[in-house]
């Protein structure tokens, strides 16, 4: 559930929003950054795949040594779609490239899939200024607890924080500097307090948001 890093590996360290097949927009970004694979680090709040072009390309990520993600919900329902044999609610969500595959990309795509679920749910990363902690949807407790079990259905999927605090309502996660998600596309990124929702909607015409974290 959680993975845990050290930043003094990396020169440069970033969190990137959610891809959703937008391999070659991220490239670009990377690129006008001067992103260096060999001394950087770049993290995802997950939701690799699906709506946008290139899901298998944005997949094959994780097996970069300068990329980690945190598992999203279209990862997961991935995951359970080949598990159960049940393509109905990958599919609606996104998922019909899958189908879309020739019979060799189709087993390199379950591969990869399949190593998603050795994706954590949770990133901490001790930066320079402070440690901070990836999710995709939410960490849904007050205080930050390095291993503390929480719900996997709501690190995934929950928005109820955001909208909370979007109506003026509740505040910061304490235990750690930062905290960053993606899962919800906005017109420009949200931070409240120490929490940051960077989710720009790159795959519904918005842009992909980079931040720099070291
Ligand atoms: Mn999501």
């Amino acid at each position: 559930m959680y993975q845990i890093l050290d930043g003094q590996q990396w020169r440069h360290i970033w969190v990137v929003s959610d891809i959703h097949g937008c391999y070659h927009p991220l490239m670009d970004e990377l690129k006008q950054r001067h992103f260096n694979p060999y001394e950087d680090l770049l993290i995802s709040v997950g939701d690799l795949i699906d709506r946008g072009p290139e899901s298998v390309k944005s997949l094959q990520l994780i097996r970069e040594k300068w990329f980690r993600a945190v598992r999203g919900n279209h990862e997961q329902m991935a995951i359970d779609a080949l598990s159960n044999n049940d393509f109905a609610l990958w599919t609606l969500n996104g998922g019909i490239w899958f189908s879309r595959l020739t019979n060799p990309q189709k087993l390199d795509a379950i591969a990869l899939l399949d190593a998603c679920r050795q994706l954590p749910l949770i990133i901490e990363i001790i930066c320079t200024r402070g440690i901070n902690v990836v999710a995709h949807a939410d960490y849904p407790a007050d205080t930050y607890l390095r291993g503390k079990p929480v719900s996997q259905h709501r690190v995934l999927w929950d928005r109820s924080r955001l909208t909370g605090l979007m109506a003026g309502n509740g505040e910061g996660i304490s235990g750690a500097d930062h905290f960053w998600f993606g899962h919800t596309p906005l017109a420009k990124r949200c931070d409240f307090d120490n929490l940051h929702y960077i989710d720009t909607g790159a795959v519904f015409g918005g842009t992909l948001t980079l931040a720099q974290l070291q």
